[in-house]
């Protein structure tokens, strides 16, 4: 039976959120409506763990959407953020963390080159997107239907993450034109990749090397090197958005792991330590058509920021080769106990996972893109979330995310988690009791 979560101050503050703030949060997710429950207001992170301001803890699978790889709070990036914020918090002037940040990423990262920094993901898929248009001399962009690459008004349509979990087919207040230049077809569909790109007037291709924003749906085998291939073959360039799996699937992203490489590529998330940081990169030449270097213009107040440098420095720094062994190793053993505690259940499930991503789908049959993702059991996934949030487990609110454990993450804390789980299935076939 599931137990009553107090959450007397999260549902005061609710109310007077949704008074100043567009359905009570800043980004849409955090809403948690596609789980069917009013949101969770957090007080503080330790690790691997949150408390609400109700003091209910919970061991955390959302770790901000990404960018706490070590965990909350972490003390060599706290000591950096402390040191760096005694110097003051920004200038609008150049500084040495911002070099030695690049340096780092240039260092990773296979293809770039030259990076110019951002403060979200949006705006860094949107200055690629610009780049590639002024490199081609072209227009159209060629996106997969469920891929989310920030909400920039050309990539609303079919988007995943906060707009599939919302159910909005494409943002109104996103002009025909802006959606008239982006061609959206299925993930893993080669056919219509093949079709999209005879012959086509394409500026860019643009795609997650592993999408997690429809939930995991990894790239069939063979299909990355098609895009390379499609992309070559009709004189788009070929945009990979690792905003989530940069730094994160490998020390080098999903790029080390495929070996296909892009001609662009989008960071954030993990770059930033959890400040306000993106990134993208590529060839110096192509690189150098940003302004000031080139015409291509972009900007930002706070871009490269002194503090999300250095907690993006210093959080990359801790990602040696052990870092990436032991969050395969956990995600793995957590994928591996929730498969289990299904089948014990007799829930059909498909549990996808990558280092430190895993989603788990409610279908009989494996997800391979977007359409499949949005068949799965919707309402079951959000029972499941409910179950495991009364039992002190965070799961991603909507299944159209991905499960980001961290390096934080502990044995015990894996136990946990797998009890949850297992009674989280079961208490699936009883009546739920009502928070
Ligand atoms: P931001 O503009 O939110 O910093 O980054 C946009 C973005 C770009 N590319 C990928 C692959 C992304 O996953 C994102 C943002 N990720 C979502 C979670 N899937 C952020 C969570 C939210 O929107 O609140």
């Amino acid at each position: 039976m599931s137990a009553a979560l107090t959450d007397t101050r999260s549902a005061e503050l609710y109310e007077r959120a949704q008074r100043r703030i567009p359905g009570g949060v800043n980004s849409p997710v955090r809403a948690m409506r596609s789980i069917g429950r009013d949101p969770i207001f957090i007080d503080r992170g330790e690790g691997a763990e949150i408390l609400d301001v109700d003091g209910n803890r919970y061991i955390d699978y959302v770790c901000s959407w990404g960018p706490l790889i070590h965990g909350h709070a972490y003390p060599r990036v706290l000591a950096a953020l402390r040191e760096t914020a005694a110097k003051g918090t920004s200038f609008g002037a150049p500084t040495a963390g911002e070099v030695r940040l690049a340096e780092m990423v240039a260092e990773r990262m296979q293809g770039v080159e030259m990076l110019r920094m951002t403060s979200s993901g949006t705006e860094a898929s949107m200055t690629a997107i610009r780049l590639a248009r002024a490199a081609t001399g072209r227009e159209h962009v060629l996106k997969f239907a469920g891929a989310y690459h920030g909400h920039l008004d050309g990539l609303l349509a079919e988007a995943g993450s906060g707009l599939a979990t919302q159910a909005l087919p494409a943002s109104p207040g996103v002009p025909e034109s802006a959606a008239a230049q982006t061609i959206v077809i299925p993930w893993n569909d080669e056919a219509a990749l093949r079709a999209s790109t005879a012959g086509s007037e394409l500026a860019a291709i643009i795609a997650e090397p592993l999408p997690a924003n429809m939930g995991l749906v990894p790239p069939a085998p063979g299909f990355l090197e098609l895009l390379r291939e499609r992309a070559d073959q009709c004189g788009a360039l070929l945009l990979l958005d690792e905003v989530i799996s940069g730094f994160r699937v490998a020390r080098g992203g999903a790029q080390e792991l495929s070996g296909v490489q892009a001609d662009l590529t989008i960071m954030g998330k993990v770059i930033g330590g959890g400040l306000p940081a993106a990134a993208l990169g590529g060839a110096t030449e192509l690189m150098r058509m940003l302004a000031p270097a080139g015409a291509v213009y972009q900007a930002g107040t706070l871009s490269g920021n002194p503090l999300a440098v250095a907690a993006g420095i210093a959080t990359l720094e801790l990602l040696d080769e052990d870092a990436y062994e032991r969050l395969a190793d956990y995600t793995a053993r957590l994928a591996a106990g929730l498969r289990e505690a299904a089948h014990a259940a007799g829930r059909a499930v498909q549990i996808v996972s990558a280092t430190g991503l895993l989603t788990v789908f409610f279908s009989d049959e494996p997800i391979a893109n977007f359409g499949q993702a949005t068949r799965s059991d919707l309402a079951l996934y959000a029972r499941w979330c409910r179950e495991l949030l009364a039992r002190g487990v965070y799961p991603p609110p909507s299944q159209f995310e991905a499960w980001f454990p961290s390096l934080a993450h502990s044995e015990e804390q894996l136990q946990r988690t797998l009890a949850a789980a297992a009674a989280a299935f079961a208490a699936l076939e009883q009546p739920e009791l009502v928070a």
